[in-house]
């Protein structure tokens, strides 16, 4: 969605040889005076990587949570040193794509320690400190089987503007216009109405920044965990002892507080915990909540793998920074120095652009970019490694950005992704990953010597934004490794590159054959058609949705005439096994993530998705919605009507035809069969396996395969079956779980749909 801003920056790219405007400034906060430092005149490689667990530096152990079964987890705000502080190692000027030209870095730099978020993880009895506050936090590591038991508390505090210690929320700006966790009760979804550009507003809360207690809640990301405990959007709490309308605790702790119980009783695999607050969810990541949490299970795992110091966490971040080394979030519109193509002056956007649509969302934008590449929270960093195998565990914590990372000539084998691993490894020419996926890789540096840096070609937006190197210089490169310490006796970790090595000990329960086809046996009890689409504004885009629905459906009259009770459209049934067909008609690719489950992906396919020709199925769709002024006066038959839902009834009373069995299809939407093209393609081999998350390509159809039981829950002997349940705990029972795309600036603006899992 951002091609229309990056045409826009080419045509100022050409005014400007006869408009000197200072293309690509942009003020971050508005509330806090900020300067851009541009992410090319902070040095690289000039960072060592903070490692985790028994690595070279192991100041930030690993959270051992199987010998400290209660954890206590606080959130805080902290200072840690980010930005490196020798002023000699700085560039004093950089290359500006935009202008083509080359321009001074800022000069007057206060290096200091940044300003973040972060978790701390102590030992609930003993109030020892296991893992100091870190962003990211260090990692929880655990065995299956082991229950761990973690109480959380808020203690993030409200800006300050006087006060060193309470910057960040004055920093990264609540957009409160959106609907979010409103813990003041103060907009409650009542911003449509009131246009932030009218002076007369200026002090609606609509309008204003977010400067109270901050809601916070924990989620973990591909966990197999009762929705009391799953940390969705509306479970929110707040050190003040605010709480959103799906809290739930365990016993009760007191304000500010909650106690979730993870089961771990699913396969071992990379999970990660992060933040999830309503509409807050962008700005508490990018503010430091977020970290790994393993499940290991010796039975379960390829045996020998690279271990101790040689398996390490990679959490890869962009951001931006200020010129006082604190988090630059572009919440503001830019100085009016630059002319459109009326010759008005306007705001010139750095390279996220100033917000879209001020008038409806004053601070909210609809990708953050940065131009710093942040690992485990150091700047570029580099790592001192041996000549030998390496095994890293990699997540894409951005919010927006897709990573195509490339590891020099050092062969790199995937073992496993998102929650679990492979059935042998697949040799990669690169590793492709979008926001909130993971993938377990070994990498194989025997008989290297020197540096090797890892490189990233993902355009961001993904597939047609800015691309990295071109459009970005300093964003082609991520990390280094300097292969400069001696090998410590023999490397004995599994080869991948042996047929029979690193494998899974059992194979993994298949729901698909890997060719694009469902597994023999595998029945589908339903198909969901569901669209992905974006509502645009004058300025840009407003919000995306999914299935055109509102987080709350009954907001979305044909959503709600279906679900009148609480407009919760997507129920699957426990045990059972169903086909999802994504179908996006947006611009951009989005990582779909659903909660409590993982999936597989079946395919992947195209379909007319040409909005000028009126027998394809963007015109076919828009064509289908009906009139309803009660709705909206703009809301008239056979126009598309933003957030209306589905413009069909959600049962659209079709079937299909699946393994001789008449299969209902659901989701609203005239049916995609008649508007596919191509043949569908295979997932790639890399993502074949149990997934979380996946990518949805613009025009395309994702499909995949979704089980509402445990990863190992067997096909055959009736094991898996709709109706039955088997998962250690009901998942019928709670608040309810959600699904939602990835972008954590999509996600908070309306990109999220809760679900539940029905008898
Ligand atoms: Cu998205």
């Amino acid at each position: 969605m951002l091609r229309k801003e990056k045409l826009y920056c080419i045509s100022i790219m050409l005014l400007t040889m006869f408009y000197a405007g200072a293309v690509g400034t942009a003020i971050g906060s508005v509330q806090v005076t900020q300067t851009w430092l541009p992410g090319d005149c902070i040095p690289k490689f000039a960072t060592q990587l903070p490692v985790f667990g028994p690595g070279y530096n192991a100041t930030l152990p690993r959270v051992d949570a199987v010998s400290n079964r209660f954890l206590t987890v606080t959130m805080k705000e902290i200072k840690q040193s980010v930005l490196p502080t020798d002023l000699n190692l700085y560039p004093s000027m950089y290359y500006d794509t935009i202008s083509q030209t080359i321009k001074n870095c800022p000069t007057s730099l206060d290096l200091k320690s940044t300003n973040v978020w972060a978790y701390e993880i102590s030992d609930k009895a003993t109030k020892k400190i296991l893992g100091p506050a870190h962003w990211p936090a260090v990692t929880i590591e655990t065995r299956r089987s082991k229950p761990t038991t973690i109480k959380y508390v808020n203690e993030l505090p409200s800006f300050d503007p006087l006060d060193a210690n309470k910057q960040v929320q004055g920093l990264i700006t609540v957009d409160q216009s959106i609907h979010w966790a409103d813990p003041l009760g103060n907009t409650a979804m009542n911003c449509m109405m009131v246009d932030c550009d009218e002076e007369e507003n200026e002090n609606n809360p609509c309008c204003q920044p977010f400067n109270s207690s901050p809601p916070a809640v924990p989620h973990l990301h591909g966990a197999e965990v009762s929705s009391y405990f799953d940390g969705g959007p509306e479970a929110w709490f707040t050190a003040d002892g605010r709480t959103g309308p799906a809290y739930s605790t365990m016993g009760n702790p007191g304000p500010g507080q909650a106690v979730y119980r993870y089961q771990n009783s699913q396969e071992p695999g990379t999970l990660w915990f992060h933040d999830h607050a309503l509409g807050a969810t962008r700005t508490n990541v990018y503010s430091g909540l977020a970290t790994f949490y393993f499940i290991r299970d010796p039975s379960k795992e390829p045996k020998n793998l690279p271990s101790g110091a040689y398996e390490v966490e990679l959490a890869i971040q962009s951001r931006q920074f200020d010129t006082n080394s604190q988090l630059f979030f572009p919440d503001g519109s830019g100085p009016l120095d630059c002319l459109d193509e009326d010759e008005n002056q306007v705001p010139c956007s750095n390279l996220n652009g100033p917000p879209t649509n001020t008038d409806l969302h004053p601070f909210w934008i609809p990708e953050f970019i940065g131009d710093t590449e942040i690992v485990n929270g150091a700047p570029w960093p580099t790592f001192n490694i041996e000549p030998r195998r390496y095994r890293f565990r990699i997540l894409n914590g951005s919010n927006a950005r897709f990573y195509n990372l490339r590891f020099g000539d050092a062969p790199v084998y995937q073992i496993g992704n998102d929650g679990n691993y492979l059935d042998a490894p697949v040799r990669v020419n690169s590793v492709f990953i979008a926001p909130g996926e993971r993938a377990d890789v070994i990498v194989d540096f025997s008989g290297m010597s020197g540096t090797i840096t890892v490189t990233n070609d993902a355009p961001v937006p993904y597939p047609d934004g800015l691309i990295p190197g071109a459009d970005q210089p300093g964003m082609a490169e991520v990390m280094q490794f300097n292969v400069n310490v001696a090998l410590k006796g023999t490397d004995a970790s599994c080869n991948p590159a042996v047929a029979g090595q690193c494998i899974r000990p059992k194979p993994l329960v298949r729901l698909t054959d890997g060719q694009g086809n469902i597994a023999s046996g595998v029945k589908i009890d339903r198909v969901r058609q569901l669209v992905l689409k974006e509502v645009q504004g004058p300025g840009g885009p407003v919000e995306v949705l999914v299935n055109n629905t509102k987080w709350d459906g009954v907001r979305s009259p044909s959503v709600k005439a279906s679900f009148p009770e609480d407009g919760v459209s997507e129920l699957p049934r426990k045990g059972s096994i169903e086909l999802w067909e994504i179908i996006n008609l947006t611009m951009d690719a989005h990582p779909m993530h659903l909660h409590l489950t993982q999936f597989q992906i079946l395919n992947r396919q195209y379909f007319n998705n040409d909005p000028d020709d009126p027998g394809g199925y963007p015109a076919v769709w828009e064509a289908a919605f009906p009139s309803d002024t009660a709705f909206s006066p703009l809301c008239t038959g056979g126009v598309f009507c933003p957030g209306y839902g589905p413009p069909l009834a959600y049962d659209t009373g079709a079937t299909k035809t699946m393994d001789g069995q008449a299969v209902p299809v659901v989701g609203g939407n005239p049916l995609i069969d008649s508007y596919l093209m191509d043949t569908p393609s295979a997932p790639f081999p890399e993502e074949i396996g149990w997934k979380d998350t996946a990518k949805v390509w613009p025009g395309q159809v994702l499909r995949i395969i979704v089980r509402w039981a445990p990863t190992s829950t067997r096909l055959f002997k009736n094991k898996s079956r709709a109706g039955v349940n088997f998962y250690p705990f009901n998942p019928g029972k709670g608040p309810g779980y959600v699904w939602h795309c990835h972008i954590i600036d999509h996600e908070d603006n309306e990109m999220m749909r809760p679900y539940k899992v029905a008898k």
